[in-house]
């Protein structure tokens, strides 16, 4: 077991392939356990590219998004389950700006990034989309029910 569903609120959080690779691991995890929230799965993961496809749907229209595809499949990622009240909104304050020039100095993007399309962590948006990207982690059988079902709700 891996990354495990709850009731109590969780976030998605994802180290992107140039946070793994720039051995940002150790020092990404522990801003948000100094923060108190409680890390309840994590593992290294090669996303694959109808995966990261499905995670980033709502930006397909964009420019970017053959791009964006192309770097979150371009290296392993540390995906992970944090758990807490108010978690979702506190790590996207954590993390920063989109942009890391425009991030705060002192969140995660605001002290470890230059770029927007190398900008090392993504945070779940909503308690909802907490949920469902965690469920993408699950067991390999329960993500191609999740993917199924997803398709179902789009058609
Ligand atoms: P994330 O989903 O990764 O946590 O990032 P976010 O909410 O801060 O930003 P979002 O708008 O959802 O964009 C997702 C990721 O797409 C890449 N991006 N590139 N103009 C660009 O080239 C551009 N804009 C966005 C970034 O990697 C961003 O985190």
């Amino acid at each position: 077991r891996s990354i495990v569903a709850s009731a109590v609120e969780q976030s998605y959080i994802m180290i992107k392939p140039d946070g793994v690779q720039r051995g940002l691991v150790g020092e990404i995890i522990s801003r948000f356990e100094k923060k108190g929230f409680i890390l309840k799965g994590l593992k290294l993961f090669q996303c694959p590219k109808d995966l990261a496809q499905e995670h980033y749907k709502d930006l397909k229209e964009k420019p970017f998004f053959p791009k964006l595809i192309d770097y979150i499949t371009s290296g392993p990622v540390v995906c992970m389950a944090w758990e807490g009240d108010g978690v979702v909104a506190s790590a996207r304050k954590l993390i920063g700006a989109t942009n890391p020039l425009q991030a705060e100095p002192g969140t995660i993007r605001g002290d470890l990034a230059v770029q927007t399309g190398r900008n090392v962590v993504h945070g779940s948006d909503s308690p909802d989309n907490g949920k469902r990207e965690i469920g993408y982690q699950c067991l390999p059988q329960l993500r191609v029910l999740v993917l199924l079902l997803a398709s179902f709700q789009v058609a």
